[in-house]
């Protein structure tokens, strides 16, 4: 058994800085200790796979990422490991916990995935072994870790056992609320027509800044930004629907950099849970971007829920500081060059006609080489400030 300030300290000497998560039962020593240790920076989020996504968003911006989920949860960021880490070589620590193992009693939902779960981390490409529960373990635990991910860009997992740290106490302060958020509507006159996602995004190519870090939501919306303009601080999100904005919050956190996130309404109603975490962290620097045709236009258009959804209301909701809601380019204009004047956590929900442009290409540029110029573009953002990026609240 080890203390989790044991685990904190060789994580910190093999550059380990940032730390997400949801709690199982027996992470609870590593999470009170990450949520009592000053200066430690970790974020809590709604699911694992919004984890797996901000971890990412947290590398992109120079952070070396630790995820903590319980084994139940692996199922949730399955997703994102497979179709975000895998194809774009992020690398992250994961700690999964071995509820349901095989001998030991446990509750009947984790029998099945205590049987499969070092299998399961196999499948996927998840090179793992048993979390290092001694002292003297800890340091060829991580030497072993951080030489796989080197070699492959891609995450390794540590299998923690009930018992492998010895008890923590909880002392973390709450986290402030957020001061109720601004929201401003820019209704569409009459009869105005809907815009299409080719037009919003042409509009938002001319307005965003040069210093602007750009992530593009699954499917149509990423081909489309990368048809009209290839740039360094474009990530097209080809996989892990719903992650973009969880990785734009990772990224957010960690850099001093305007972000940016372009989201569909499918993919946000599908990580929901993301817009309480980013109205609780409550990155100033960003930007969220809803457009909303009502249907998954990618995948042939079937209607999503989202005519009923007032996103501005349920961003507000959750704590951003501005939301805006809008049905023409020129609201949407407005309504960025306002946002952009102020902190935010920001939303500018924009309803939009769905389709997409006759001639669509996709990115010609592989996956890990959009991860790593990206990456460059916010070091150099980060060099350029002089300073280090902010660490995550
Ligand atoms: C987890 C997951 N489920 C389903 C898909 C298939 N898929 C790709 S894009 C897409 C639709 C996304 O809809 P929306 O976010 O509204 O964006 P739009 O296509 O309308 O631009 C779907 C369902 C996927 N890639 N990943």
């Amino acid at each position: 058994m080890i203390e989790a300030r044991d685990f904190f300290a060789e994580a910190a000497r093999a550059g380990f800085d940032f730390y997400t998560g949801v709690p199982c039962s027996f992470l609870t020593p590593l999470i009170n200790g990450a949520l009592s240790t000053p200066g430690l920076a970790y974020v809590g989020a709604a699911s694992e796979g919004e984890a797996v996504a901000i971890a990412a968003g947290a590398w992109l911006a120079g952070r070396q990422t630790v995820v903590m989920c319980q084994n139940s949860g692996l199922g949730n960021a399955v997703n994102p490991l497979t179709s975000l880490n895998e194809p774009f070589r992020i690398p992250t620590l994961l700690i999964t916990t071995w509820r349901g193992e095989p001998g030991i009693p446990d509750e009947p939902q984790h029998a099945l995935m205590g049987r499969i779960t070092q299998d399961l981390l196999t499948v996927i490409g998840v090179p793992h072994a048993p979390f290092p529960a001694s002292r003297d373990s800890l340091a060829p635990a991580f030497a072993e870790a951080t030489e796989r991910m080197r070699g492959t860009g891609l995450p390794f997992a540590f299998v923690m056992r009930k018992g492998d740290v010895a008890e923590e106490e909880l002392r973390a302060a709450d986290r402030p609320l957020p001061a109720p958020g601004r929201r401003a509507d820019f209704p569409a006159g009459a009869g105005a027509e809907r815009p299409t996602r080719v037009a919003v995004l042409e509009r938002f190519l001319q307005l965003v800044p040069p210093d602007g870090a750009v992530i593009a939501t699954t499917g149509k919306c990423g081909r489309e930004l990368f048809t009209l303009a290839d740039r360094p601080q474009h990530l097209y999100q080809v996989g892990s629907m719903g992650g973009a904005s969880g990785m734009a919050l990772g990224v957010a956190l960690n850099t001093r950099a305007p972000v940016f996130v372009l989201d569909g309404d499918g993919a946000a109603l599908m990580k929901l849970g993301t817009f309480a975490t980013i109205g609780a962290y409550g990155p100033r620097n960003l930007v969220h971007i809803l457009l909303d045709n009502g249907v998954h236009d990618s995948t042939g258009g079937q209607p999503t829920v989202s005519a009923s959804v007032d996103f501005a209301a349920v961003a507000l909701a959750c704590g951003y500081a501005q939301a805006a809601s809008c049905a023409t380019l020129d609201g949407f204009e407005a309504a960025f060059r306002e946002a952009t004047g102020r902190p935010g956590p920001t939303l500018i929900h924009l309803r939009i006609a769905p389709g997409s442009m006759a001639k669509l290409g996709r990115p010609t540029v592989r996956p890990p080489e959009v991860a790593q110029r990206f990456k460059a573009f916010l070091a150099g953002v980060a060099g350029a400030a002089g300073r280090d990026a902010p660490a995550a609240a």
